[in-house]
């Protein structure tokens, strides 16, 4: 059954997924004043980590409960600021009575966060991890001379690693839709996300966010019931922020998700390029898995490594094609400092503006007329879509530019062949001239993880709403879109307006001089 009218899909942002008030139950957690070392709050699981001392844990120390060499380890990154965020202190302790953990501490809002997890002693149900040397990994993944190999071989080393059925590279577009780019997956798993879409609600706003300061997050167990946190009345107040805890409890929604998906043990690693969240790298397990600290800490720096290998990758690809623009410009430049019709010194020879930006055609337009050359709308056409142009883009803008003319502006699905995308920038203050660029339509389809336009399905009582229940493949036909623009092509397109404007002067000058 589906609901009338819209689901509010913004309700999925205000979920305040940093405070969720429990953790995963594989660890426990002590919660101190960052001042005095006084536990404030703890997870309900605490006896697990130290039997008998359950009870009347708030007010006490942190040094009676954990090994003094820790606790002044701690005091001292504290005092040096060194224990914010993604910066830790972590140790082997052997509590009394209890196994031994890994202790992770870190600092945040003026709070001290102590993760205990026990040194792993599991049955055999949640298959072992198979940690391998980073070195080798991270070399093939260097080898790699695309950002499709990239990904690929990425997805392949943290499978290797982690044991999960199957582990996916999961990019961003430009709206926060992705893709899934590259996949390796057990055999068994007949089910492919491989070069599926999922639209940007997937993944909130506020979730994409946290996961740019919080670069990880590993579910041991899907089904497993949250630990909740208890402290006093404070606690109520400001309840423990957990952007950077190792085990916060995960979204109910996003669960239901995951149970929709059919995934149960999981992973996520951002990975991040030039300080944009980019894409995931995503690990789905049909069964829970528990993957240890020192894997989850090399599957993290495998996205790392590949955030590295993408930006090197795209850098230079971008280089080369600005190169290659600079060396076409210069060469119009030239011809244009040497010209006094600007016109043709741009449309005819062996250089001309169809050398920029990947365009099919180009137009100019003055005030005596257009001219055009390569694919492009009819010159009565372009006369109009200037006048739109002049009429449309505000006042103290430089240009416009889009790669769905069509949407924007009407008239132009008549020549959406030969015009979805146009890049145009005023050459004049007073707008009479014109350059323009124009790029065809690239008829695609997009295969989605399910219907985009219905992403979730109407909630119950306690959720408004839920995660959408199919993921299966559902193709939208794309008309009247071309590849997009770069931002950089624009900005080369307003510098190449400005040197045409300074030409125009000059022969503006000449005349003047010559008939003055
Ligand atoms: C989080 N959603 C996520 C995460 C992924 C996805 C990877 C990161 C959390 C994790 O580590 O598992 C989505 N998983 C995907 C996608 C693929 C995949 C796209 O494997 C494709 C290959 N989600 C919804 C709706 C809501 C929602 C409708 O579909 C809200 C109503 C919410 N998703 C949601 C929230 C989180 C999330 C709140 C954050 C979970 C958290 O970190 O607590």
């Amino acid at each position: 059954r589906e609901r009338a009218e819209p689901v509010d899909v913004s309700v999925c942002e205000r979920e305040p997924i940093h405070i969720p008030g429990s953790i995963q139950p594989d660890a426990v957690l002590l919660v101190a004043d960052a001042t005095d070392l006084r536990i404030l709050a703890h997870s309900a699981n605490v006896a697990e980590a130290f039997p008998g001392r359950a009870t009347k844990l708030l007010g006490c120390p942190l040094d009676r409960l954990l090994p003094l060499a820790f606790v002044s380890r701690l005091r001292e990154a504290l005092a040096k600021g060194r224990l914010g965020g993604d910066q830790t202190i972590a140790d082997r302790v052997y509590p009394d009575g209890a196994p031994a953990c890994l202790a992770v501490a870190h600092a945040q809002a003026g709070r001290v966060l102590v993760e205990l997890e026990g040194i792993p002693d599991r049955p055999g149900d949640f298959g072992s991890a198979h940690p391998s040397n980073a070195g080798p990994a991270v070399a093939r993944l260097r080898a790699a001379q695309t950002v499709a190999e990239a990904a690929e071989a990425t997805a392949r080393e943290v499978r290797a690693m982690t044991g999960f059925d199957s582990v996916l590279v999961y990019r961003f577009d430009a709206d926060w839709n992705g893709e899934a780019i590259a996949e390796a997956k057990a055999a068994a798993w007949s089910r492919s996300l491989l070069g599926l879409h999922f639209p940007a609600s997937d993944i909130p706003a506020q979730a994409r966010a946290l996961y740019l300061r919080s670069r990880s997050r590993f579910v041991t167990d899907r089904d497993a019931e949250p630990v909740p946190i208890l402290g006093d009345a404070a606690l109520a107040e400001t309840p423990v922020d957990l952007t950077f805890a190792q085990h916060r409890s995960l979204s109910p929604i996003h669960l239901e998700y995951q149970r929709n998906l059919g995934v149960n043990g999981s992973m996520s690693a951002s990975i991040i390029v030039g300080g944009v969240l980019w894409g995931l790298l995503i690990g789905h397990h049909r069964r829970p898995l528990y993957v240890p600290p020192e894997t989850r800490a090399t599957a993290s720096l495998m996205a790392e490594a590949l955030a590295m290998r993408v930006q090197e990758i795209e850098g230079r690809r971008l280089w080369e094609a600005q190169q290659a623009h600079l060396a076409a410009e210069g060469r119009l430049v030239r011809r244009l400092t040497r010209s006094d019709d600007y016109v043709a010194a741009l449309t005819d020879g062996d250089t001309t503006m169809l050398d920029l930006f990947e365009a099919e055609g180009a137009a100019i337009a003055t005030e005596d007329g257009v001219t055009v050359i390569g694919l492009t709308p009819d010159p009565e056409a372009v006369c109009a879509l200037r006048d739109w142009l002049r009429a449309t883009v505000p006042p103290g803008e430089a240009g416009y530019s889009t790669h769905g003319l069509s949407a924007a502006y009407p008239p132009a699905t008549t020549f959406a062949d030969r015009a979805s995308g146009l890049a145009a920038v005023f050459i004049d203050e007073s707008r009479r001239n014109l350059l323009l660029w124009f790029r065809p339509e690239v008829p695609s389809t997009v295969s989605w993880g399910g219907d985009p336009r219905k992403p979730v399905t109407p909630g119950n009582e306690s959720a408004p709403i839920l995660p959408r229940r199919s993921f299966e493949r559902w193709v939208e036909e794309r008309r009247g879109f071309s590849k997009p623009w770069a931002a950089w092509q624009l900005s080369f397109a307003t510098s190449l307006a400005q040197v045409v404007e300074g030409v125009v002067l000059r022969q503006r000058r000449t005349i003047i001089e010559l008939t003055g």
